[in-house]
């Protein structure tokens, strides 16, 4: 059973509907469900006319399209093929002479609680004279550059910039290690990296340029020419003569105009590196026309978002999520945005009510462990509470990155939004682009932990493993089985993991797998998603491959014969990760089992970063394997949730090993 079983009881019994205000019905952009349901079916009655009425109406092209969807070589869906435009023109430029020219586009708000404002004319100055930079320095249209950088103003100009000229950015978290750095540098063949000298978050000075250089030294990174660092802070940081140059270097002289480069609907805009369900990252490619639509779409569907709106999504541009709501949506929107760098729990947990009630947030977008950890805090410590400052300027909330389940889901819509703002709770993933499941504000009858509806033109359903579609009430796994234009497009220099990792054969080829679980409510039809079906945690919404963590560890060749990794369920971050470790030495007990395990932690989070720590390490002579030398992952899930283990035994090798291993611990 996956790991949020118990999320899964409580939402099946999950009875309370909460049907939008008259008032929020009539204002919205989708009106209604009757607003939803003729947007539906128009794009079911003509899906190619409905997505080209979109792409028309949101995008200005430097050339027209005149195909929507060439199917010719699917699963290689091609959107808009032969037309052109730029992504960050369409973020930017087109603002210019409208009425958002002079509005803020960002609200940037320091880890030490320092806000600076540049307007959109300011963002469209910065972001070419940062493309008239990478020019300079031989960065051209299609090369791969890597982005490791804060949150900041500063790393949404990089991607921007990037976008200018055509070449693809792949960004990074920047709490990943030197290593993986290294592997993706690798992997997207980069011509250079844009990082800091350090980061804020809460209140610590934390490196990130020391890391490119440890990442960069680890060999195979020829194809890196420049390091460009910004100096977030004025503690210095060591600079290679040559390859690294500081911003205020490259940006001296650079004139702020730089007409936007036009690339082919198709050109890929970036590339995300997630994990999957092998030990090596998938580099998730996007284009740029089907991508910047859904980015665009779903900013007025699913936050309904007007030109007075300030919208905040808390997500790390690492992650799709800030790819697509912070740094691309939100300005093809027009909006205002806040950009937050620092950490929800400095100085203290009231930060984010504190930060709603002083930007005047109308539209807020979180995870829900963020919810939890400070439901928690709340429950501790009463000065925390949301109570204490005034959301009044809310109107809508969102969810994503995890199953919400409807306990946090109650509490974030009595005690944030006041029992007055819809709950988006937007089911999508890094290879979706966008949204693809969830309630509209102004449309949808939201029901606690339900996802609920698929948005207009995706045709997601629940099949079984030979394809059949499942009745509602029947659990299986989540499809998409028409394209749509944001969807990923290939895995980077990989087009055979692709294929057989979203289209597998034994569901014709063409049916887009998602890896989740889920199931549709016998009465609405609503979805809930269950959890990961593959060997993919979520541990506080990030995604960790199981594989990934036991690579690393058993990379530790001087000490760790083999590993197992598995999730169990936490009540703060969702799943955590529960590592099973065979030592080339004895097994260990007592504080010595400890000692090695801080040791085993501290080398996962050098090797992948520290959101990959397991947070149980427990020792064993053996894993428990079948007679074929399979290890049995069921197992050792009962044994990480400390269940009993009732299921078949019976082609265990070493059944006793059951035993040792649910006691160690
Ligand atoms: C956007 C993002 C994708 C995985 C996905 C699923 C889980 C995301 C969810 C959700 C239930 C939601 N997930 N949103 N599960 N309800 N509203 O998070 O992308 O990092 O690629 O993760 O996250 O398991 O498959 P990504």
């Amino acid at each position: 059973m996956s790991a949020s079983s118990n999320a899964i009881e409580s939402v099946l019994v999950e009875n309370r509907v909460f049907p939008p205000a008259d008032s929020v019905v009539k204002a919205a952009r989708v009106s209604g469900m009757a607003g939803y349901e003729a947007l539906c079916a128009e794009a079911n009655k003509d899906p190619e006319g409905f997505w080209a009425r979109l792409a028309r109406e949101h995008l200005q092209w430097t050339k027209p399209f005149t195909q929507t969807l060439d199917e010719s070589k699917a699963p290689f869906y091609q959107w808009f093929a032969d037309g052109e435009l730029n992504a960050s023109a369409n973020c930017l430029d087109k603002h210019m002479g409208t009425p958002v020219e002079n509005k803020a586009a960002i609200l940037f708000e320091a880890d030490d609680g320092t806000v600076t404002q540049v307007t959109y004319r300011q963002l469209l100055e910065r972001v070419s004279q940062f493309a008239n930079a990478l020019k300079a320095h031989g960065v051209q249209q299609g090369d791969r550059v890597l982005i490791y950088m804060p949150m900041g103003v500063e790393g949404v100009v990089a991607m921007q910039a990037c976008a200018r000229i055509g070449a693809t950015h792949s960004v990074v978290f920047g709490g990943f290690s030197a290593k993986a750095l290294n592997e993706r540098i690798i992997d997207a063949g980069a011509v250079a990296v844009i990082t800091a000298n350090y980061q804020l978050r809460g209140g610590k000075e934390l490196p990130l340029k020391a890391i490119v250089d440890e990442g960069l030294s680890m060999g195979g990174c020829d194809s890196i020419k420049n390091v460009f660092v910004y100096q977030r802070t004025a503690t210095a940081c060591d600079m290679v003569a040559g390859r690294d140059k500081t911003f205020s270097e490259i940006l001296a002289g650079q004139s702020t105009e730089c007409p936007p480069t036009p690339v082919g609907a198709e050109h890929p805009l970036f590339i995300l590196y997630t994990s999957g369900s092998t030990g090596k990252p998938k580099g998730v490619q996007h284009s740029t026309g089907g991508y910047l639509l859904w980015a665009k779409v779903t900013m007025e569907w699913t936050f309904d978002i007007r030109p007075d709106d300030v919208f905040w999504c808390t997500a790390d541009i690492g992650w799709i999520t800030g790819h697509t709501y912070v740094a691309y949506g939100p300005l093809a929107a027009g909006a205002t945005q806040v950009v937050f760098e620092g950490v929800p729990t400095y100085p203290n947990a009231g930060r984010f009510w504190q930060m709603i009630e002083r930007h005047k947030v109308t539209v807020f977008y979180t995870a829900p462990t963020a919810i939890r950890s400070l439901i928690k805090a709340a429950d501790s410590d009463e000065s925390v509470h949301p109570k204490n400052w005034d959301l009044s300027s809310l109107r809508i909330l969102g969810s994503v990155g995890e199953p919400i389940n409807p306990e946090a889901w109650m509490w974030y819509y009595r005690h944030v939004g006041g029992e007055r703002c819809p709950i988006v709770d937007t089911f999508w993933q890094t290879e979706n682009g966008g949204h693809v499941i969830t309630p509209l504000p102004g449309a949808t009858p939201l029901v606690p932990g339900s996802c609920t509806l698929p948005l207009p033109g995706i045709q997601a359903a629940i099949v079984d493993e030979t394809g059949k579609d499942l009745p509602n009430g029947a659990g299986g796994m989540l499809v998409i089985k028409r394209p749509w234009p944001s969807m990923i497009r290939t895995i980077w220099g990989d087009p055979e993991r692709f294929k057989k990792s979203y289209f597998p054969e034994e569901l014709g080829g063409t049916t887009y797998l998602a890896g989740d679980g889920a199931v549709r409510s016998a009465d609405r039809g609503y979805f809930r998603i269950t959890g990961r079906i593959d060997d993919v945690l979520n541990v506080s919404g990030h995604r960790m491959g199981t594989m990934e963590i036991e690579s690393a560890l058993v990379a530790k060749t001087d000490l760790v014969a083999e590993a197992a990794v598995v999730g169990r369920p936490d009540d703060l971050t969702g799943e955590a990760i529960c590592a099973f470790v065979v030592l080339k030495r004895s097994r260990p007990t007592g504080e010595e089992a400890k000692q090695i395990a801080t040791e085993l932690r501290n080398w996962v989070a050098k090797e992948i970063g520290p959101i990959a720590k397991p947070k149980d390490i427990r020792f064993g002579d053996n894993l428990p394997k079948t007679r074929s030398g399979k290890i049995m992952r069921r197992l050792l899930r009962s044994i990480a949730k400390g269940e009993p283990i009732t299921q078949d035994t019976s082609t265990l090798e070493n059944p006793a090993i059951l035993d040792q291993l649910a006691q160690s611990n």
